[in-house]
């Protein structure tokens, strides 16, 4: 019989290669070593340091998944233990890393040129050239389709088309060199790289939006733009409708079951090591209460569960064999289940939760935002709900 060992429930360990054990273990080093020190300052002062996607391409984490131009070319599973081990310190940290990789990096190694890989991905791989990825506008959010951002050719110059619109809580926005633009030409979606070096002064702007309750270790903006002027030689030339952004999303949200799962470990170590030190009624641990037991109990088993789906998700991803109502439902899971947990583990630490020092609150805050992007979970349940009875219920 094997010992139980309460940081690995289920021996995700066992499952894994030599290699993933290696890559996930150096980006557990790096996290801990380098991230972890700043995290707690980075979020009272809603900063995020650009530097930071420089250390992580250093360390081959950019594109982690994509062969050649730079990247690592590591399995998907590999990159989902790396997303989990950012996200164990700071989803805000691993959502700078899933724009510049999964959705940027992803969209254009997925659907770029190969003049544009050269052109991007190098220098991306990085953590150089800083990209975005705008898709939400102001009045569609849930409901992209509807966007009412447009690209129209330009009257007088050949192979250039202006973009105009905005776009709203968009990650990594106002440091962006490079924004991902999801436009309608002629009614359709089509997608832009806007280089922001090249643009007229005044045609676009990226503000921060400021003063955020949760995710403030990352920044957030928006994307104006007034008749941009964007070369043909930025556009993806196949890829028309939804299927282009969403293939994007398709990667991200694959992280993010990985990554949010690395939260909540990161939560129910906090709260075990406070249960066991915080003494109340006659001397006792907080961890002698079953009550308290039976939320880490809680806790444990969903982290672990979520690993294990995330895992397998991941397995199947690296064979070619995953269905996007897949990634709906560990996105959906995950998500759900770390937030329900660490507002849960948060009671064990009374009024000192409150206190940013714990920790605790900063992830509670930020996997609420982790549950709302990228597909709020109540979206992902009708998309499982049209796989389940081919009947959709969007509208
Ligand atoms: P629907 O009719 O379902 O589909 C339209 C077209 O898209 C295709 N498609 C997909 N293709 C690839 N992968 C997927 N997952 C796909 N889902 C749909 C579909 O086959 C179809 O193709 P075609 O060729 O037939 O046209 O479209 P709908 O308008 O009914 O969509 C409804 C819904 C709810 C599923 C969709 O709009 C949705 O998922 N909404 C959520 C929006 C969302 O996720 N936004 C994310 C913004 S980016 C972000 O949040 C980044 S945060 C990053 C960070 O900081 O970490
Ligand atoms: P809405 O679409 O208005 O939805 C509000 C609520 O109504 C939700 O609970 C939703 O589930 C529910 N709802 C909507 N329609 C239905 C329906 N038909 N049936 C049942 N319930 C429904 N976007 C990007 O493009 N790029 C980014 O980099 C990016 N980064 C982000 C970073 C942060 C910090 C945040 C907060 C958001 C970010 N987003 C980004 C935007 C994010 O993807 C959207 O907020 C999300 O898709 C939800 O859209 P919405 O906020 O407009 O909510």
């Amino acid at each position: 019989s094997t010992a139980f060992d309460w940081e690995d429930p289920l021996l995700l360990r066992e499952q894994l290669s030599e290699d993933e054990i290696a890559i996930a273990e150096s980006a557990h080093s790096y996290c801990q070593e380098q991230l972890l020190p700043r995290v707690l300052q980075a979020y009272r002062d809603e900063h995020y340091d650009r530097e930071i996607l420089k250390e992580m391409g250093e360390l081959g984490l950019l594109g982690a998944t994509i062969q050649g131009y730079g990247c690592a070319g590591v399995s998907n599973v590999a990159s989902g233990l790396i997303t989990r081990e950012v996200e164990r310190v700071d989803s805000g940290y691993r959502s700078g890393m899933s724009v510049q990789s999964s959705l940027v990096m992803g969209g254009i190694e997925e659907f770029g040129t190969e003049e544009q890989k050269q052109r991007f991905l190098p220098g991306m791989a990085k953590g150089r050239v800083i990209g975005c990825f705008g898709l939400t506008e102001p009045n569609h959010g849930s409901d992209p389709g509807s966007m009412e951002t447009v690209a129209r050719r330009h009257p007088t110059k050949n192979g250039v088309y202006l973009l105009s619109g905005s776009k709203t809580w968009i990650t990594n926005s106002p440091i962006s060199d490079v924004l991902m633009v999801w436009a309608k030409l002629d009614g359709k979606i089509r997608g832009f790289l806007v280089e922001r070096a090249t643009a007229a002064p005044g045609t676009i702007s990226t503000p921060a939006i400021k003063n955020k309750n949760g995710l403030r270790a990352s920044i957030t903006g928006m994307i104006m733009l007034d008749g941009v002027e964007v070369p043909e030689e930025n556009m993806f030339p196949d890829i028309e409708g939804l299927r282009g952004p969403f293939s994007c999303l398709n990667n991200a949200r694959y992280g993010i079951a990985w990554g949010t799962i690395g939260a909540l470990e990161d939560c129910l170590r906090r709260a075990r090591t406070y249960a066991l030190e915080r003494k109340q009624f006659k001397g006792n641990p907080l961890a002698k209460y079953q009550l308290v037991q039976k939320k880490l109990a809680n806790a444990s088993t969903d982290a672990a569960f979520g690993l294990a789906a995330a895992l397998q998700v991941g397995r199947l991803k690296d064979r070619g064999l995953v269905a996007p109502e897949m990634i709906s439902m560990i996105k959906r899971q995950n998500c759900d289940r770390a937030l329900v947990n660490a507002r849960d583990l948060q009671e064990i630490f009374g009024g000192n939760a409150v206190s940013d020092e714990y920790g605790i609150g900063r992830h509670v805050a930020n996997l609420f935002v982790t549950q709302t992007y990228e597909g709020q979970s109540d979206i992902h349940s009708l998309i499982l709900g049209r796989a389940i009875t081919g009947v959709q219920a969007f509208c």
